[in-house]
């Protein structure tokens, strides 16, 4: 076990799982093949032109496995993947969960910085991109990743690869007959977003993650009609897995990758394919309410609208079922593992104002105080949570396990949660020192560790501070050295060492001293109220 510590209560949960049915017998890559022999010759996925059946995205998965092989990859490597939505992604993914190779799933907004530091965590063998990206060069970004990095030893391109990079398309092979990987074993590398400098990754097992996604599937009320649209990045737990593209293709469904989540592109895919389901999170649905004022394509065949990542606001949710035709599902979800639903049946009151209950009855979450005492009913506390689909550790973070596991295995999820009578939960807040932007999560020591060593900046600290239309916006509160600098200079220093412009601060905030609490830390929630104050709530 990844935590160092393996204690009796351990083996009664697993039992319990197995007892309860949570622990499938399956591999996502074996799961492939079974849902090929069901739905063989029906589309599974759409991306553009490329329309690929069951049956295509079968055999092609299995002559990328034989390539992987060929090319020296074994069960258990480590293999990164920044792919945006598309058919090669998911060929990908499964190619590599057939093999038993762990995808560990990178975002297309990461640069440098992001990507060095996950090598230099999980030792990737290689590392698969689309050559180019919304005008980035992938291709020159992996180059220079690759010099730094010595177990990288392939660069894998979806595209045209120029001299230094290997197509995928070249290594498809004959297929081969493969041991394949237990249904315990991990199957995929999850990020999180983490609350320290250092990037954190998730370990999700095959058994784990296939119940994640059908159990999902049926919440959801999947069926081989469902057309998901992919809109959010394909690499993020919500449109990977619950029930995303393995929940759809385990029904039968069909997947739309969409390269973006703009109202443009996804209206013109829901008209044109019968999109019935798609996920976002709050600040795209805001674009698409704005959108829909003025576009009246045909979105008559949506029938669900998934939302989560981060705190929809009820008035926001009140407008999604007259302006978009379809309805509502709340998602409160951690790549960690635990998922939150309100269920398609639910009273409208429920939906839209609560992030739902547990997928599955085995999971056991727990409200507690600064003292880890169970909070009274209806109080607010933190959420701890164990289950059968939740982690018991990251990968490769003894130290930051023990602190964040407690040694009865829950995961303490730093987020601030109540009950309501009925038993649906509500997100209040959170503990965790993190910024939630647009639903990308961002640990403020990510950004202020590079941000001090800027020669402007004497000492600083990173809080979120609401945005009406990101939800939260990153302001970089700082104490000078002699002269200020200004919001572009540090934009610029922090993309100078390879940081995507999504992780850098959106204002700066210049302080005399730091404010104290009682115990002579610094005073963050103080801080929150003169960024507020300096630029008021919706700048
Ligand atoms: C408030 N905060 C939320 C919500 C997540 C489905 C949906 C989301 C994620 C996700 C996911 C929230 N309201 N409805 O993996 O499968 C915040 C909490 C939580 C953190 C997890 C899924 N839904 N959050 O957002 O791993 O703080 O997963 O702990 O990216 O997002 O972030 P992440």
């Amino acid at each position: 076990m990844d935590n160092g510590r393996c204690e009796s209560w351990q083996a009664e949960q697993e039992q319990r799982y197995e007892h309860e049915g949570y622990r499938l017998p399956h591999t996502l890559g074996g799961l492939l093949r079974e849902w090929t022999d069901r739905f063989g010759d029906a589309p599974a996925l759409i991306d553009g032109a490329l329309r690929l059946s069951y049956a295509d995205m079968d055999r092609k998965v299995d002559r990328l496995a034989a390539g992987f092989v060929r090319l020296g990859l074994r069960a258990g490597d480590r293999v990164l993947v920044q792919l945006p939505n598309s058919a090669a992604f998911a060929i990908c993914t499964f190619a590599l969960f057939r093999l038993g190779a762990w995808p560990i799933m990178a975002m297309p907004a990461h640069r440098e910085k992001d990507i060095a530091a996950l090598c230099s965590l999980a030792e990737p063998a290689a590392y698969v991109i689309p050559r180019r990206f919304l005008g980035f060069d992938y291709l020159s970004m992996a180059k220079t990743i690759q010099k730094g990095q010595p177990s990288l030893k392939h660069i894998l391109v979806d595209g045209e690869a120029g001299s230094s990079g290997l197509p995928l398309e070249q290594i498809e092979e004959s297929p081969r007959d493969l041991l394949g990987p237990n249904p315990s074993d991990t199957a995929l590398l999850l990020l999180s977003g983490g609350t320290t400098g250092a990037p954190k990754l998730i370990p999700r097992t095959h058994s784990d993650y296939a119940y994640n996604a059908i159990a999902s599937a049926q919440l959801c009320g999947l069926s081989s009609e469902s057309v998901y649209l992919a809109a959010l990045p394909v690499g993020h737990n919500f449109p990977l897995a619950c029930p995303g593209i393995l929940g759809t293709l385990s029904v039968g469904g069909r997947v739309v990758m969409a390269k973006t989540p703009s109202s443009e592109e996804s209206f013109a895919l829901i008209g044109q394919e019968g999109v019935t389901m798609t996920a976002l999170v709050p600040p795209l649905v805001s674009l698409w309410l704005e959108a829909r004022k003025w576009d009246h394509s045909d979105l008559s065949s949506l029938r669900l609208l998934q939302v989560g990542g981060s705190r929809l606001a009820p008035e926001l949710a009140r407008q999604i079922t007259p302006a978009l035709g379809c309805r509502l599902q709340q998602v409160f979800g951690m790549a960690e593992g635990l998922l939150c639903y309100t269920r398609l049946d639910d009273p409208q009151e429920v939906i839209l104002n609560t992030q739902g209950r547990p997928l599955c009855p085995a999971d056991e979450v727990r409200l507690v105080d600064a003292h880890g005492l169970s909070v009274a009913s209806g109080e607010t506390g933190e959420l701890q949570v164990r289950g059968p689909y939740t982690i018991r550790g990251y990968y490769r973070a003894p130290e930051h396990n023990k602190r964040t596991f407690t040694v009865d295995g829950f995961y303490q999820s730093g987020d601030l949660v109540r009950q309501t009578a009925d038993g649906n939960y509500v997100v209040e807040g959170r503990v965790k020192e993190q910024i939630n932007r647009a639903g990308e999560k961002i640990a403020a020591a990510e950004i202020e560790r590079p941000l001090a060593e800027h020669p402007g900046i004497e000492s600083c600290v990173v809080v979120p501070v609401p945005d009406e239309r990101l939800g939260e916006r990153t302001c970089a509160v700082i104490i000078s050295r002699d002269r200020t600098p200004t919001l572009q200079d540090l934009q610029y220093h922090l993309a100078g060492q390879g940081m995507p412009r999504y992780k850098q601060p959106d204002q700066v905030l210049e302080v005399p001293a730091w404010p104290l609490t009682t115990v002579g830390k610094v005073d963050k929630q103080r801080l929150i109220a003169l960024a507020r104050t300096a630029f008021g709530e919706a700048a």
